[in-house]
C-alpha cells in the first residue's frame, strides 16, 4: 500500500514489499548469513537472547556481558557482508534520504523468541530515522512511549511490511511480544526474519 498507518508517530507501511520481491530479499539475506553466521548474543548478565542475530554493513549490532554495542567484525572475526542492494533500495525509497545506513540488523524470531521493550540509542545521533522490514511469520509487535511506562499499543506485522520511526518516534520503546508461527511460508525453515536499517555513526 501506499498511505502508511500512522501508530504514535511510527509509519507502517502495510504490504510495501510484493511476493517477488520479499523473496528476492531473502534470497540476498541468505547469502549474508553464509558468510556471518547468525549467533544468540549474551545479555550483560551472561543470558542468551531467544532472537538470534547478524550484521550487514560497516557496524553489527553485538552484546556480550560488557554491554550493547555496534562492532566493525562479527564474532568470528571477518568483516560483516555489505548491505545487499536491494534493502538499500527501500531505505531510500522510504526514507527520501541520500545517506545510506551503516549496518543492517537482521533477526530471526523461531519459536518462543521475543525481544522487549527497549529503545534503539546506541547511535551517535537519532535525527537519522530507522527502518524495520518484516519477512515471514506474523511478530506482535508493541509501542510504548518516550518516556520509561505507561500505555502501549500493538500491532501485527506480516511480511513485506516496512516501518519507519523517524523524527519524535525515534526514542519510542518498542519490542516484539511473539511470533504466529506457521503463518508464512517464505523462510523454509519458518519464522520471522526481521531487518533493522539504521545510521550509526
Ligand atoms: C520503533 N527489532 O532490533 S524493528 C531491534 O522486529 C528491534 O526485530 C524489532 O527492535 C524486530 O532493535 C523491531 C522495528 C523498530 C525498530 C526501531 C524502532 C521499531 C522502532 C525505534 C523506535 C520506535
Ligand atoms: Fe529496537
Amino acid at each position: 500500500t501506499d498511505v502508511p498507518l500512522t501508530v504514535r508517530g511510527v509509519l507502517i507501511y502495510k504490504g510495501y514489499l510484493s511476493a517477488p520481491a520479499q523473496a528476492g530479499l531473502v534470497e540476498g539475506l541468505r547469502g549474508v548469513i553464509a558468510r556471518a553466521p547468525l549467533f544468540s548474543p549474551e545479555t550483560r548478565w551472561g543470558k542468551p537472547m531467544s532472537v538470534r542475530m547478524t550484521s550487514a554493513g560497516t557496524y553489527g549490532w553485538y552484546s556480550d556481558r560488557k554491554g550493547y554495542r555496534y562492532e566493525r567484525r562479527h564474532p568470528s572475526g571477518v568483516d560483516w557482508p555489505p548491505i545487499p542492494g536491494s534493502v538499500l533500495d527501500i531505505w531510500h525509497a522510504v526514507t527520501g534520504l541520500e545517506r545510506a545506513p551503516d549496518c543492517c540488523l537482521i533477526n530471526l524470531y523461531r519459536d518462543k523468541a521475543r525481544m522487549g521493550l527497549h529503545q534503539d540509542r546506541d547511535e551517535a545521533d537519532f535525527s537519522w530515522p530507522v527502518v524495520s522490514v518484516s519477512l515471514g511469520d506474523d511478530g506482535l509487535f508493541r509501542i510504548g512511549n518516550v518516556e520509561r511506562g505507561g500505555k502501549t499499543e500493538s500491532v501485527w506485522l506480516s511480511s513485506g511490511d516496512v516501518v519507519v520511526m523517524g523524527g519524535a518516534a525515534r526514542l519510542t520503546h518498542h519490542g516484539i511480544d511473539r511470533i504466529r508461527p506457521g503463518s508464512s511460508t517464505l523462510l523454509k525453515d519458518g519464522g520471522r526474519l526481521n531487518l533493522t536499517l539504521r545510521v550509526v555513526d
